[in-house]
């Protein structure tokens, strides 16, 4: 049966590739990384300056040089477009633009599913090009927001559920993680598998495990989130049996009575991996032509070496799934053809610019394992420090009669700096100290050495800078960093 629906499956994204050739080109971008790495404001931000480019200026106006289609001022027209897929929620784009440029400017709401939208961008190919056919042509680009944590579901689907149990007891048991797991650990070695299942003793087990993954996440620990990635992230799958398993201390090919506690909850696992990860790898990640994975490098940095780690574990792990090219036990189920990953560390605004490489070195060294893992599958891949959006501006400042590189911005109301608390409106100036120059120093723990007070001092979350207003009295694009770079990168070429 498996093999029909993905012979199926295989067709119809031949059937795709043809419709697109008769209507112009379409890429379809797939923007991830775990919550709130900034996915939400990469993708408001991108849209807007794609479809306010006209605008804002191109050629030698625009604030996107790196970006040659409008460097080159070959973008005729760009403008959103009903999305393909009409059972994937839309990107609430105008609402996340309403949030970032009305008065209160605030950051936009956490978002935590799949969203897709499109942009329909009318283009001339660049003098020379084979392509070029002198009339404007037509690229549909479709953005797909999905959560990060989706893609550490896929070595699931090779697990069987002692093993996860297994997996998931003993990362549990790791120095950064054993004090916030030791509740919910003592309660799963001491359950007998073999009992009779009782619903609330299910719902208990389930609700101390997700109690734990959720610890893991919080800004204090940082921890990359472990399997299964719906836990944190439920959606409509809230309280369903789906949802209501966790690990037990199993023996892999023992076999349990029916109705046990083990069984049932083998059943569950099953059921997760059947319908909730596996259509979600073949309906989304497949089709999907680019990819960049936003990471929170700094909030890693923050917390210590130990959160930096687990981050690159989660991002090793992450990569997995784009090694699928190869002939393994996952291809049978869907290939993959991204043919560009980029690795982006986002709110590089928070840092002076003289950081910004350094920044990019420490993602390089957080990626490495996962770039490796990319590589064989033939994709290209490239890593930048950018802010999709800057909210700060750099200044020098006088302090104790030392001059000293600052950033400034308007931070959030409530934001402090040892005895002072910020109310969102007056400014203020941050040192935001240098990052190491050698990136392996970030991953030692002396290194950075950071007291509590120095690491609030140095991350303070800043609101969204005012947006400039273009002759039709909307807002124009924010200001950015690199985001020029990584637009070239990702969907540059397709202009050609
Ligand atoms: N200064 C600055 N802060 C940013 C930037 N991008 C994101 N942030 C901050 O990071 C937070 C999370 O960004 P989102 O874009 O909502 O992240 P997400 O990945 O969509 O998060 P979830 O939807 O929760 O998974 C925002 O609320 C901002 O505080 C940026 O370019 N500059
Ligand atoms: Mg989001």
């Amino acid at each position: 049966m498996s093999q029909i629906s993905d012979i199926w499956f295989e067709t119809r994204i031949a059937a795709e590739s043809v419709r697109d050739y008769l209507s112009g080109g379409r890429v379809r971008l797939g923007v991830t990384g775990l919550s709130r790495a900034g996915k939400t404001v990469f993708i408001t931000a991108l849209v807007q300056q794609l479809t306010r480019a006209t605008e804002a200026g191109l050629g030698r106006r625009t604030t996107l040089p790196l970006f040659r289609l409008l460097a080159e001022e070959r973008l005729e027209a760009a403008h959103l477009d009903p999305q393909p897929d009409y059972n994937v929620p839309r990107f609430a784009f105008e609402e996340h633009v309403d949030a970032l440029t009305h008065d209160d400017r605030h950051w936009p709401n956490s978002t935590r599913r799949i969203s897709e939208l499109r942009v329909s961008v009318e283009f001339r190919r660049k003098v020379g090009s084979k392509k070029q056919s002198g009339e404007p042509e037509r690229l549909d680009i479709d953005i797909v927001d999905y959560p990060g944590e989706w893609l550490l579901d896929l070595p699931l689907l090779g697990k069987s559920y002692a093993q996860w149990s297994h997996d998931t007891l003993e990362a549990a048991s790791a120095a950064a993680r054993a004090p916030i797991a030791a509740e919910w650990r003592g309660a799963a070695v001491m359950a007998d598998p073999k009992a009779r299942l009782r619903e609330p003793d299910a719902q208990k087990l389930a609700a101390q495990f997700t109690q734990y993954l959720r610890a893991a996440k919080t800004d204090k620990f940082a921890l990359s989130t472990l399997p299964p990635g719906r836990f944190l992230m439920p959606g409509d799958l809230e309280g369903s049996p789906m949802l209501t398993f966790a690990p037990l201390n199993v023996e892999e090919g023992a076999v349990y009575p029916p109705r046990s506690i083990a069984s049932e909850m083998e059943r569950r696992y099953e059921a997760y991996k059947a319908q909730v990860v596996k259509p979600f790898f073949r309906d989304h990640f497949a089709r999907l032509d680019r990819q960049i994975v936003l990471v929170d490098a700094l909030g890693a940095l923050n917390s210590g070496p130990a959160a930096l780690r687990d981050l690159e574990t989660a991002l090793a792990e992450i990569l997995v799934a784009f090694r699928t090219g190869r002939a393994n036990i996952f291809s049978t189920i869907f290939k993959p053809k991204i043919d560009k990953i980029l690795f982006a560390a986002t709110k590089a605004d928070l840092l002076h610019h003289t950081s910004h490489d350094r920044l990019e070195g420490i993602l390089r060294l957080l990626s490495a394992r996962a770039i490796k893992r990319a590589h064989g599958v033939g994709a290209k891949i490239d890593v930048v420090a950018l802010a999709a959006i800057r909210a700060t501006r750099e200044a020098m400042v006088r302090h104790e009669g030392e001059r000293l590189a600052a950033i400034v911005g308007t931070p959030v109301a409530g934001q402090r700096i040892g005895d002072e608390e910020f109310d969102g409106v007056s400014e203020g100036a941050i040192f935001p100290g240098e990052l190491p120059s050698d990136p392996r120093l970030a991953f030692r723990g002396d290194a950075l050495a950071l007291t509590d007070e120095d690491a609030d001092f140095r991350f303070l979350k800043f609101r969204p800078p005012v947006a400039k207003i273009g002759r039709d009295g909307e807002a124009l694009p924010l200001p950015h960093i690199r985001l020029d770079r990584a637009m070239e990168f990702l969907i540059g070429d397709r202009f050609d």
